[in-house]
């Protein structure tokens, strides 16, 4: 089997190329080792910047989310008992972000390639990229116990941060940058109206709390939590009361407890692999770097680096000139730096870290006293927050 270009991954990062690559008259398959129903069942990531939004748009996949997502105008910081607003909206000149959960965006994709008849194997096992270096890669990978291969122009290594395509480049050919951070985020989602209209992120002495929402009927809360905690042990009459405690009086008495029906804990990484390119092998999304959700970026940084990719592609196959595809790794990279050091900052903004000393404590609330009362500390955060230009 021949094709112009192997995606290996079908996460936002694969499907949002893959379906540019399909408008734009390039061929291309997606490789992905889970099945689709594994893939739909993730619950993720929950707010699109204006740039993922435009490309949801361009890949002709966005009228679903125009319809239910949610263009949310601000949110609140939540610290020392009070509510402290940051309206995107005027800090911005007038941007705001959209919340629309990652899977659905991801079941909008998967749709339209479907439609599209563009060709995804699922279930590929032992998926591997070969010969990147010169003018003829392939790709093996074994489905249904036979083993196949796809020669093509280009590899897309879109298969997050535990993926084949990072692992296949030469060690000394890739150096990498990474922090762990000494907490997780345990997650819920419930079928129960969100608490308030936008989101709150909370700074409080047990700890963070995030409350975010997929519809209007829909909660995501989230509560920071040390890394060992068991998920059994949180029933969800402890999670309410665990994250009642973390907010605002007035919010704490709104928030409608009600059964979960998804509870994961995630741990916190900043994490940064460098080039994104290797010949003819290219990294895009969790395959090429890791931010903590903080600052909701993951999913959109995966999005700015298809943005980029595909330029440097459809520049290749429309103009015959290689130049965007050569710009790729740095362009990506001094984006996907800010969207790192925002990511950190807003965490260590935000959470309780176990070796904070006094002095840190006083350092942190002069953070937030500071930022939410000059107008530029909060309009850095808001343009920050919606996402800086590509
Ligand atoms: P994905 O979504 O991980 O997709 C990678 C795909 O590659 C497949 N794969 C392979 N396929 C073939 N062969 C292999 N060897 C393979 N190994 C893996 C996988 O099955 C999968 O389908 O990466 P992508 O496309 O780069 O997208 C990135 C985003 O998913 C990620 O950045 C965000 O979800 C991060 N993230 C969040 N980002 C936000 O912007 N806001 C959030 O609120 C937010 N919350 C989160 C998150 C990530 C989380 N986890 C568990 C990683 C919450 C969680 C819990
Ligand atoms: C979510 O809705 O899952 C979400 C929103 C904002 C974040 C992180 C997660 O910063």
């Amino acid at each position: 089997m021949r094709t112009q270009v192997v995606i290996i991954g079908s996460g936002p990062a694969g499907l949002l190329l893959g379906q540019l690559l399909t408008e734009a008259g390039i061929d291309n398959v997606i490789l992905d080792r889970a099945s689709k129903d594994h893939i739909l069942g993730r619950v993720r990531a929950g707010v699109l910047e204006e740039g993922t939004v435009g490309l949801m748009d361009r890949a002709k996949a966005g009228s679903r989310m125009h319809s239910e997502g949610l263009p949310h105008n601000g949110f609140s910081l939540t610290f020392d008992g009070r509510d402290h607003r940051i309206d995107l909206h005027e800090l911005t000149g007038g941007k705001r972000v959209m919340v629309y959960g990652q899977t659905e965006l991801t079941r909008d994709l998967m749709e339209r390639r479907e439609a599209g008849n563009a060709p995804t194997i699922y279930d590929a096992d032992d998926t591997c990229p070969h010969d990147f270096g010169g003018d003829r890669p392939h790709v093996t990978y074994v489905k249904d116990g036979i083993s196949h291969r796809i020669d093509c122009d280009f590899i897309a290594g879109c298969d997050g941060f535990h993926g084949t395509s990072r692992k296949a480049v030469p060690e000394g050919a890739i150096k990498t940058f990474e922090k762990i951070y000494p907490f997780g985020w345990l997650g819920i989602l419930s079928e129960v109206a969100p608490v308030s209209h936008e989101l709150i992120y909370a700074n409080h002495p047990r700890g963070f709390a995030l409350c975010s929402m997929r519809s209007m009927t829909r909660s995501r809360y989230y509560i920071q939590c040390p890394l060992d905690e068991k998920i059994e042990d949180w029933s969800d009459d402890r999670f309410w009361d665990e994250l009642r405690r973390r907010l605002p009086a007035h919010h704490a008495e709104a928030l409608k407890p009600a059964p979960s029906f998804e509870k994961s804990i995630a741990p916190l990484r900043s994490f940064v692999a460098e080039p994104m390119r290797f010949g003819r092998l290219f990294l895009a999304g969790d395959a090429a770097h890791i931010v903590p959700p903080t600052g909701a970026k993951g999913l959109n940084l995966a999005a700015s680096d298809v943005h980029y990719l595909f330029a440097g592609l459809l520049e290749h196959y429309r103009d015959g000139s290689d130049a965007a595809l050569d710009a790729y790794s740095a362009r990506a990279l001094a984006r996907v730096w800010k969207a790192v050091r925002f990511s950190w900052w807003m965490t260590t903004m935000m959470h309780r870290f176990p070796d904070t000393s006094d002095f840190d404590q006083k350092i942190q609330e002069a953070e937030l006293d500071y930022l939410t009362h000059s107008k530029a500390a909060s309009t850095a955060l808001a343009e920050n927050y919606v996402g800086l230009p590509y």
